[in-house]
């Protein structure tokens, strides 16, 4: 049984593999990412139990998304691959040090979710639910869905994660606010990046910030500061400073990595400072490694980086 249940979109992923942009390669490559399979992923890879459920086009990209996830220890049991509608597609580039994202994915399998997709049993028996501002900017129904399964989640006394995860490819910051800040209203941790909720709020100022995220709640952890990850909770603020990092190859995934590191600290019964700090270490070496979700650390590389284990070659 998982100790956490996640869903959403999770798309084949399809990028040249050199410095030439989409237009001029010959050469994709291909992977998956997706936010929420992500966290899923690494949370199965930190040493604990996560379910990921969202729905997939039965088509060869659908199937290898399907096998690849499960192939990481996540339980895809609630998973569906259905002839509806094909899977989405993210077709990613590099140019000029400027990354870029393609969206493939109106009308694809996963925004046809609906609210009857949700098995109430298995979102009540985790002890954590997390969910994406993502999933509700897909259609109507994927965000009743999510509304749906935060309000399981609360009667059954499973505390909700909330990532706005704002995606401005999807729909504009004047259309999301209302819902993200609806979902955020009903989360136990609000786990948004600074430069989200500069936009979100219409302000710069970091007081500012603070104050209007006091009036949740929850507790805020914030991502993306110069040098720390800020935690507000009960009108108070305070900072975990950031791992020292060798080389940034890729800072695709790093929200994703440490919301993982977060949540697998919350289940290791970490205080919320540790989780943040273990948060913080996934992130920092998510992002030196290509990929969304390739780079997050297992439980073993995580002890070895604390330990400071010398790497043996060969
Ligand atoms: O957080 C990384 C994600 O952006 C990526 O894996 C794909 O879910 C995704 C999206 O909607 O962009």
């Amino acid at each position: 049984q998982p100790e956490v249940v996640t869903f959403g979109e999770t798309m084949a992923v399809l990028m040249p593999n050199g410095s030439k942009g989409i237009e001029y390669t010959s050469h994709l490559e291909k992977s998956f990412g997706g936010a929420e399979s992500n966290v899923a992923i690494g949370i199965s890879r930190l040493g604990h139990r996560a379910g990921w459920f969202g729905r997939l086009g039965e088509d060869p990209l659908g199937r290898m998304i399907l096998k690849r996830i499960r192939g990481e220890g996540v339980d895809v049991s609630r998973a569906e691959l259905t002839s509806e509608a094909p899977t989405g597609l993210i077709l990613r580039e590099n140019v000029a040090g400027k990354s870029s994202v393609y969206y493939y994915r109106r009308h694809s399998a996963a925004s046809r979710m609906e609210p009857v997709h949700l098995d109430e049993s298995y979102i009540r028996q985790a002890s954590i639910l997390h969910v994406t501002g993502i999933t509700p900017a897909l259609s109507e129904s994927c965000r009743d869905t999510v509304a749906e399964a935060i309000a399981i989640a609360r009667r059954n006394g499973v505390k909700v994660c909330f990532d706005p995860n704002l995606r401005l490819k999807l729909w504009s910051v004047d259309k999301a606010r209302e819902t993200l800040f609806t979902f955020a209203e009903q989360a136990d941790y609000f786990l948004p990046g600074l430069d989200e909720l500069k936009l979100l709020y219409q302000t710069d100022n970091f007081d500012e910030i603070v104050e209007q995220l006091s009036r949740l709640q929850a507790v805020s952890i914030v991502k993306g500061g110069d040098a720390e990850t800020f935690i507000v909770e009960q009108g108070k603020v305070r900072s975990i400073p950031y791992f020292k990092v060798e080389q940034v190859v890729d800072t695709v995934g790093a929200g994703d990595g440490f919301c993982a590191g977060f949540i697998a600290g919350l289940l290791k019964n970490y205080s919320l400072d540790e989780a943040v700090r273990l948060g913080n270490l996934v992130g920092a070496m998510v992002i030196q490694m290509e990929g969304d979700w390739e780079g997050i650390p297992t439980w073993e590389q995580v002890q070895a980086t604390l330990n400071r284990v010398a790497h043996v070659e060969r």
